[in-house]
């Protein structure tokens, strides 16, 4: 890690330390996510890592947005999915929009004054993302949408949707991808969530009915949504794996002071092999995973094709994350299943992890589908 790093993680500990931290616990029983935290982290410059400097961002790398996220993480994967899905979204402006978009939405995003949804999966249209039915009609002067998104993160909060719509005839190439403004009119939101896990993140429905987009908003031009979609999902599911890591890491720092502490039968439950193995190929494992997560980003970063690694690193976090806080409550018996300790939030925050950005079933997909195209070439 470089100094700049160094410095970076310093900041962001202080800062969960601080401001998350405390009430965690009682945030997520109630459901709370606070805007000025999310301000907050804009203030230190967090929310516009990858983008650059020219419109708001810090423009570093996906290697130093994956350690900031694995290090918030530690403390929230609530608002470490709102900074990554906001960060995303950037990402899709940077690349997709012209250059008024970018100076109309990047810097308000990058600086943490507004947050950015992405909006792709519909009711009936989750893994296979190129069914969806949410229309956008051609009228002067723009498009009218109807339908309706599901599942979409801080939904309610957030100012800029990425929104992908059929403008097209079926499959994916007849989706186009837009920037819906909450208060546009036939824009609204619907049922709010109740999830097992990230319950300080809102997920809500978001609805358009003959909702007027102007033209200006269409990303680059119509049919190309899904490739957008897609690409962006590249990027995000390696800041997913970034962010299972830190859940996994401060899962297991909590088993391990747990069981250093946890005296039975005259000793610390740490001094029984058994538990001492599982420690053992619970940190084996994370730190595979991170291996995975950084070459993905490592690669990302240096423009090397990178869909397969994003999957696997995606898939392989994800899991770990599941079996390693699911071993974390294990090693605190009981009292791990209790809200008394926080394992227990940790172990329902991990679960998603696995199904967001793409079920790790359909990771296993794209992974299959990339090992062909290397066989035939
Ligand atoms: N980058 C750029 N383009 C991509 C791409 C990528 N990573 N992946 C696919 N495309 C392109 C393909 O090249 C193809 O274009 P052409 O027809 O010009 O060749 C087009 O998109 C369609 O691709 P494909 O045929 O692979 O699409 P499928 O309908 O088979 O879907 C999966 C593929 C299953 C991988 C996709 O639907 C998916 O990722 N589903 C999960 C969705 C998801 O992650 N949802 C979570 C939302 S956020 S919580």
């Amino acid at each position: 890690m470089n100094e700049m790093q160094t410095e970076l993680l310093k900041t962001i500990a202080k800062f969960c330390q601080d401001q998350i931290e405390p009430t965690a616990e009682h945030d997520d029983r109630e459901g709370i996510f606070k805007p000025e935290i999310y301000q907050g982290l804009g203030e230190l410059g967090l929310c516009g890592i990858t983008t650059s400097e020219q419109y708001g961002g810090l423009g570093l790398k996906y290697e130093d947005l994956c350690l900031a996220l694995e290090e918030l993480a530690k403390s929230s994967v609530a608002y470490a999915v709102t900074l990554s899905v906001s960060t995303m979204v950037q990402s899709i402006l940077e690349n997709f929009g012209n250059e008024e978009q970018k100076k109309k939405y990047l810097p308000a995003l990058a600086e943490g004054r507004e947050i950015g949804s992405f909006c792709l999966s519909e009711s009936h249209a989750g893994s296979d993302a190129s069914s969806l039915k949410t229309t956008a009609k051609k009228v002067e002067g723009g498009y009218i949408l109807n339908g309706s998104k599901m599942w979409i993160s801080t939904a309610g909060f957030s100012k800029t949707y990425i929104v992908m719509a059929r403008t097209g005839g079926p499959g994916s190439k007849g989706i186009s991808a837009f920037i819906v403004r909450d208060g546009m009119e036939g824009f609204s939101f619907g049922k709010k969530e109740d999830k097992m896990g990230w319950r300080a993140s809102h997920t809500r429905e978001v609805l358009f009915e003959n909702c007027f987009v102007p033209e200006e908003n269409l990303l680059e031009s119509e049919g190309v949504g899904f490739k957008v979609a897609m690409s962006a999902l590249d990027r995000g599911r390696i800041t997913i794996a970034a962010i299972a890591c830190g859940l996994s890491a401060r899962a297991l720092a909590e088993a391990v002071k747990y069981s250093l502490e946890r005296q039975q039968f005259n000793q610390a439950i740490f001094d029984f092999q058994g538990l001492q193995w599982m420690m053992a190929d619970m940190d084996t494992e994370l730190q595979a995973s991170r291996l995975l997560t950084y070459k993905a980003a490592e690669n990302f970063d240096q423009g090397i094709k990178n869909v397969k690694l994003a999957s696997m690193a995606k898939m392989k976090a994800t899991d770990t994350a599941m079996y390693i806080t699911t071993d974390a409550v294990q090693i605190h018996g009981g009292v791990g299943y209790t809200k008394e300790y926080p394992v227990e939030r940790y172990m329902r925050d991990a679960k998603v992890l696995q199904i967001v950005e793409g079920t790790n079933q359909v990771q296993k997909i794209v992974i299959a589908r990339e090992i062909k195209k290397e066989y035939l070439g």
